[in-house]
């Protein structure tokens, strides 16, 4: 483990959390979804390197909103959440590339509050690339690069520099099942102390059209991420899917109000997963479900909060109701 308490300012330190146990933490998910009745995988196996850049593409799309209206949102409110908060410590879970970490880092750096920075992704290269490039931007700035699964390790973040804002933005929360959000939520809760705050970005329910879209995209970039989970596979696991035998499928579920992304297999065929020495059979039309996608309104947004200990202190929204950005901190 770093030293990172005694680190001077502008200095990067590094942890990663993962090492061995990601890849038995493949297997065991592969090995669980794949041989269920109903075939999932868990999204975060989405994000080696190439579907990490994948992902940098979907964020450039015009049918794909989420990133550009959450900008938006935050450019207009970013002043204010750092005056609302007081934050000198900057978390954010699930960074990526930390494009939009920059406009809270400018607030509170226009603040005179800026600190330090935690970067907490399960992408390695997001990690190290996005940790070097705000060490570079922000002379003085204390980065801690935590590789890390933020659904396991959140006990090994550095001990806060002073108020701290834990940002999970982009609408990842939606990625998690509800059982799993709940006991998510939960444990940030744990995590705040009375001075600190949760920012939480949460697409919102819309038309059917614009969601579907958002996830199917006309270059088809996000059918391509969708199938990387795949390659994932034949080339962690020693398997031989033949990524082009799956269509990509996005549906909006009005039920659950989510998006699910799927990989249908377009005939019947069988696949072996060499390293868990498995062979997994496949009807034609049969589905791998490999993300959901939760979209929220105020009303579940603040349910959710206040199940997890927490309170809703503001929110923040676009003129069209697509993407909220809320703020909260722990009840009491
Ligand atoms: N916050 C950025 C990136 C969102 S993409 C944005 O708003 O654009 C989702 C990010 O979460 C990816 O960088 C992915 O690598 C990371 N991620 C997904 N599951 C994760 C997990 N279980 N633990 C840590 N990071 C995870
Ligand atoms: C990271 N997450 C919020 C994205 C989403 O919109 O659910 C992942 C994604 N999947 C397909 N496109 C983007």
């Amino acid at each position: 483990m770093t030293s990172e308490a005694t680190e001077p300012a502008g200095a990067l330190t590094l942890h990663n959390a993962l090492v061995d146990d990601e890849a038995r933490t493949l297997a065991d998910d592969v090995r669980e979804g794949l041989t269920a009745e109903f075939k999932e995988l868990p999204p975060k196996h989405l994000y080696d390197t190439r579907g990490a850049e994948l992902f940098e593409q979907i964020c450039e799309l015009p049918e794909y909103y989420p990133t550009r209206t959450e900008r938006a949102i935050l450019e207009r409110v970013a002043g204010e959440l750092i005056a609302q908060t007081g934050a000198a410590e900057l978390v954010e879970l699930g960074s990526g590339s930390a494009t939009k970490t920059r406009l809270l880092l400018d607030a509170m750096r226009s603040a005179g509050t800026l600190e330090s920075f935690v970067a907490v992704d399960v992408t390695e290269s997001f990690v190290r690339d996005s940790a070097a490039e705000l060490l570079r931007e922000y002379p003085g700035l204390r980065v801690h690069g935590l590789i890390a699964d933020f659904e396991r390790h959140l006990d090994q973040l550095p001990p806060p520099r002073g108020p701290r804002l834990l940002a999970f933005l982009g609408g990842t929360i939606g990625n998690f099942a509800p059982a799993a959000r709940r006991r998510f939520l939960r444990s940030v809760c744990g995590l705040l102390g009375p001075d600190d705050h949760l920012l939480l970005g949460t697409d919102l329910v819309k038309d059917r059209a614009t969601l579907e879209a958002a996830y199917d995209d006309s270059a088809g970039v996000t059918a391509e991420f969708n199938r990387n989970i795949l390659h994932v596979l034949n080339r962690e696991l020693g398997a031989d899917f033949d990524p082009a035998a799956f269509e990509h499928v996005a549906r909006f579920d009005t039920e659950h109000e989510w998006i699910e992304m799927r990989l249908r297999s377009r005939e019947a065929q069988q696949v072996k997963l060499a390293a868990l020495e498995l062979t997994v059979a496949f009807e034609a039309g049969e589905d791998i479900r490999t993300e959901i996608s939760a979209k929220f309104t105020r009303e579940r947004v603040a349910a959710e909060l206040t199940a997890a200990g927490l309170v809703l202190a503001a929110w923040h929204t676009d003129a069209n109701g697509w993407f909220a950005l809320s703020l909260a901190r722990r009840a009491g």
